[in-house]
């Protein structure tokens, strides 16, 4: 069984100007995340990959084209978690049988669901597959928040290995590494990974590594060889690119940077906004400035 630790791109969307998904651009991320970005995993089908926006047909392309690109050559994580439950469980039991590592579910969103609720959908996207499984734990986007208490019921089911911990709540995540030593939790904001490496996560998972891979490795390899200072100024200059990117619109930013990188990363999914010459300006100067 392969070791979930690491540091994940959380692989984009790649679209066709007519909305439809671009398999060369998918593949040329992937390679990128690859080959040259060096990273440990791939998480896919994340809020990075556009995927609340995509059909399940959709989704199982892009499970597959990542799957049939990265072979065994880098973690593969499946985000497979919906609104639709029954979504869920085809796309848990669809991973499994590509081969996925381990699957990943966001909580369950937009009805206020009790944790009773929440608990059971985790239970039954597990019950079909013999796959661990990383929660996805993102409240400012999702409404959900748990307690360590509530954390502790979900991690009774074994196949619960971990957390992906999107939250900036620093005493949360004190609390949680203390609590669960043996769960894994993954980092999900780039710009608060060095404080986050200082608390002990087992790794992170970010839309930003897609580009700035080489500077999220020196601030985790840094922080954990305890050199704070020095991977303090690289967390710096990288807030400072995650600063801009996110003033420019952050998965198109994302996708110009790659472009700049020879990459057809491709464009976002409507409704999200269609490129603008201002965009593309910028994404330029900022590529200029950071790279
Ligand atoms: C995913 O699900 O695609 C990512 O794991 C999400 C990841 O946590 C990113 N969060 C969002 O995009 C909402 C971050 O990498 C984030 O983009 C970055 O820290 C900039 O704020």
């Amino acid at each position: 069984m392969r070791d979930l630790r690491g540091l994940y791109s959380a692989l984009l969307g790649s679209f066709n100007e007519d909305g439809s998904v671009s398999e060369k651009g998918l593949r040329q991320i992937i390679r990128h995340n690859i080959d040259h970005n060096k990273m440990d995993g791939l998480y896919v089908g994340g809020s990075t990959g556009e995927n609340f926006m995509l059909s399940t047909d959709e989704k199982k392309r892009i499970f597959e084209i990542a799957k049939d690109e990265a072979k065994d050559d880098i973690t593969l994580m499946a985000q497979v978690g919906s609104v639709n439950l029954k979504e869920s469980i085809e796309l848990a039991k669809f991973v499994e049988d590509l081969g996925y590592d381990a699957i990943s579910a966001v909580t369950p969103f937009y009805y206020k669901f009790d944790f009773d609720e929440v608990h059971h959908y985790y239970e039954r996207i597990l019950e079909g597959v013999d796959m661990r499984m990383v929660i996805y734990f993102i409240p400012f986007l999702t409404g959900v928040n748990f307690s360590i208490e509530q954390f502790k019921t979900l991690f009774e089911n074994k196949k619960i290995v971990g957390v992906k911990f999107t939250q900036g709540d620093f005493y949360l995540l004190e609390r949680m590494r203390k609590t669960f030593p043996d769960k894994l939790i993954f980092a999900g904001f780039d710009e608060m990974l060095l404080p986050a490496t200082v608390l002990g996560i087992d790794g992170a998972i970010g839309s930003t590594y897609n580009v700035n891979a080489e500077r999220a490795r020196q601030i985790y390899d840094l922080a954990r060889a305890e050199k704070i200072s020095e991977a303090r100024a690289i967390q710096h200059v990288t807030n400072d690119l995650i600063t801009d990117i996110l003033d420019n619109g952050l998965y198109g930013t994302i996708k110009l940077l790659l472009e700049e990188q020879g990459i057809e990363a491709g464009c976002c999914r409507e409704p999200m906004k269609p490129y603008t010459p201002e965009m593309r300006t910028r994404a330029k100067e900022i590529y200029k400035k950071y790279f």
